[in-house]
């Protein structure tokens, strides 16, 4: 598939997408979100592929939704063009996908990245939502996401007065898993990524799943799920593998079955 506002690349197990319309740092605008969506999905099909990284480069994710799209639009235009099932479809991929985030990361930016299951931020990160600037409110999870990732204070302060926060800030919030130097955004997730692929891909998958989960059900409902999970992964080679190899004190050989 070709793509004209991301780019798409392989590095062994890891598939990487990068926003790419630098102009307007990364608006995004439908055909942006419907490449992604699409590009993620390949992704999640490739069985060559165990983890995505999602990325901006190194000077900007995105600085939310595209305005100039955005402006004109009626709630007629946003039911009938169906953007909300783009991110309900990101919800539903089954691998992992760490965003790697430098510069700004505003509006459905930062929606976009708290869709991901993993931020690794650069020093130069800064994440807002800032919608209420220009009259409207997050609209693609921000409230929520934001609320079950830092709790609901800090959530109204950043989602009520639209302003920013550093990446020290967010790290500090529980927003972000680390911060590196911009020049190590990549190699950071890149790192993370490997660790994640050289595990046994149902696992991870079917971790993932759970973890997600956690977010939008009680307890009880969550601990359920995790459990038939589990009972799962007995039926997998993988699993039996696993357990053997720790019992023979060598290395896992790993098949993915
Ligand atoms: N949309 C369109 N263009 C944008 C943009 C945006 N969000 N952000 C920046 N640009 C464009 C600017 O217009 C400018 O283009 P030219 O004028 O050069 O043609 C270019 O990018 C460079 O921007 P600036 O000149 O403004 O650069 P500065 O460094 O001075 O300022 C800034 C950077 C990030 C502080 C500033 O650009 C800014 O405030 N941008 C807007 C940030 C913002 O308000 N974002 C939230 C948008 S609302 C939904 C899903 C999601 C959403 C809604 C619905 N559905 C599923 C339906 C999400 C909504 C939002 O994100």
């Amino acid at each position: 598939m070709s793509y004209q506002n991301i780019l798409i690349t392989k590095e062994g197990p890891i598939g990487i997408a990068q926003l790419n319309r630098p102009k307007v740092l990364n608006a995004l605008n439908s055909e942006t979100m419907i490449e992604l969506v699409n590009a993620f999905e390949e992704f999640d099909k490739d069985q060559s592929v165990n983890v995505i990284i999602l990325t901006g480069g190194q000077n900007v994710f995105a600085a939310g939704a595209d305005l100039k799209e955005m402006a004109q639009a009626t709630p007629v235009d946003l039911v009938l063009g169906r953007r909300f099932e783009l991110w309900d479809r990101i919800r539903k991929i089954s691998k992992p996908i760490i965003a790697a985030v430098s510069g700004y990361c505003l509006g459905g930016g930062n929606e976009l990245a708290m869709n991901c299951d993993i931020i690794i931020a650069s020093e130069t990160a800064t994440f807002g939502q800032p919608e209420v600037n220009v009259g409207i409110m997050p609209g693609a999870g921000g409230t929520q996401r934001l609320t079950r990732a830092v709790g609901k204070y800090r959530s109204m302060e950043m989602i009520l007065t639209g302003k920013s926060i550093s990446a020290e800030e967010a790290l500090r919030i529980g927003l972000v898993n680390k911060i590196v130097p911009v020049e190590s955004l990549m190699d950071e997730a890149k790192k993370i990524a490997s660790e994640i692929a050289s595990k046994p891909p149902i696992s991870v998958r079917a971790a993932k799943e759970a973890i997600v989960r956690a977010q939008d059900t009680t307890l009880e409902v969550g601990l359920e799920f995790e459990r038939r999970a589990f009972y799962l992964l007995f039926a997998t080679e993988d699993g039996k593998e696993g357990m053997k190899a720790f019992l023979e004190k060598r290395k896992p050989v790993f098949k993915g079955k």
